[in-house]
């Protein structure tokens, strides 16, 4: 991790991305997403405006078509967007911009540069009957998860996959939260699906698919999220949770931007099922790099986390303050990610009584003690 990573800067750089001046706002260039049980009323719009069907969308999963514009990728689909989804303004979302969502750890902090001593806690004993879903960077073999953890050798994390000798910016994001949720709830098994690239971007209609698909879990983790145009839900991410099991509960980080005034998806989505959470400093406060809204449900400590890290040692040299970039099983990070993945493992954790996620997320405190953070900071 190098801890000038400038995500901005990085965003610009990236042909597969595109923003629209602010910088807050990321969408997959050309891409708009339709519901499909409306396709039918805007198919001849959509194609006379040049979008071509992509017909390897979703549609099973979560009733969403994808249109791809060749042509004036920028302006098309945003000004069609805009257009058509002012005929729903008060309904559920017919179609959106596929909206690009990161990973929200904390950039400026990063890993820390030395490793820290593991964080003793006991396995508890007998079977689980919890399961946790955890979409991120997928994850690294790591002797503290091996043994709980489901994941296929295509969610293994890529820790250097632009090949440059140096950690990428977000490499480690699914381990490290993994660790959190075996901490908190030791006997939950977890399922990892890798969603976010090792620079922690993916985009609202892949998320939504690999939840579609993820199967029979109680809890699912989600440390990332993004801004839309006109703040609207995601459109995909709504049908994902329409199809959703009812009692699966999503737990979502709040953003880092120190945003007050503009909801962060999935996390703002106003339904009890999806836990949003915001991260506290150590003085109890929240964080200031914290996103804050009336949307937000819970928030827990999230500053200088310390949890699980793949072991991983850079191209830059050592010095007499040691190698800044040589991890050894541990990282210290902070940021919302790692707040929400707390709730997660709390909500796994109290499943063990009863198996209800929702039960268990009404018995949390939505903070750890007081006083209160300064929420009107
Ligand atoms: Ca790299
Ligand atoms: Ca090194």
């Amino acid at each position: 991790m190098n801890p000038r990573f400038d995500r901005r800067a990085y965003l610009d750089g990236r042909n597969d991305v595109e923003t629209f001046g602010d910088g807050v706002e990321w969408f997959r260039p050309g891409e708009l997403l339709v519901n499909a049980d409306h396709v039918r009323d805007l198919d001849d719009e959509l194609q006379g405006l040049g979008g071509l069907r992509d017909d390897a969308s979703p549609v099973d999963e979560l009733g969403v078509l994808r249109y791809r514009f060749a042509s004036t990728p920028e302006e098309a689909p945003r000004r069609v967007a805009r257009d058509l989804d002012r005929r729903a303004h008060d309904g559920p979302p017919l179609l959106s911009l596929n909206t690009v969502f990161h990973g929200e750890p904390k950039y400026s902090g990063g890993p820390a540069t030395v490793a820290e001593p593991a964080i003793r806690f006991d396995p508890v004993d007998g079977p689980a009957d919890v399961t946790v879903g955890i979409l991120d960077t997928g994850l690294a073999p790591h002797a503290w998860l091996s043994d709980r953890v489901e994941v296929e050798s295509h969610d293994e994390e890529l820790l250097d996959e632009d090949g440059d000798g140096l950690l990428d910016a977000q490499a480690g994001h699914g381990t490290f939260i993994a660790g959190i949720v075996r901490r908190y709830a030791p006997a939950a098994r977890i399922r990892v699906a890798r969603v976010l690239d090792s620079h922690g971007v993916t985009d609202e209609l892949t998320i939504a698919t690999e939840l579609a698909r993820l199967g029979d879990v109680h809890v699912v983790n989600l440390s990332l999220g993004g801004y839309t145009l006109g703040d609207r839900p995601p459109l995909a991410f709504a049908r994902a949770l329409l199809r959703l099991h009812p009692k699966v509960v999503i737990v979502a980080a709040a953003g880092n931007a120190g945003i007050r005034d503009r909801p962060f998806w999935p996390a703002a989505f106003p339904f009890p099922r999806v836990v949003a959470v915001a991260a506290l400093g150590e003085d109890g406060k929240l964080a200031e790099f914290s996103n804050y809204g009336r949307w937000v449900d819970m928030a827990r400590p999230g500053v200088d986390v310390v949890s699980t890290f793949p072991t991983f040692n850079g191209s830059r040299p050592s010095s007499d303050t040691g190698d800044p970039d040589r991890f050894d099983t541990m990282a210290r990070w902070s940021g919302t990610s790692f707040a929400a993945a707390r709730v997660t493992g709390e909500i796994a954790a109290r499943m063990q009584r009863p198996p209800s996620a929702a039960e268990a997320v009404a018995s949390l405190p939505k903070l750890p003690g007081d006083p209160r953070p300064d929420w009107d900071a």
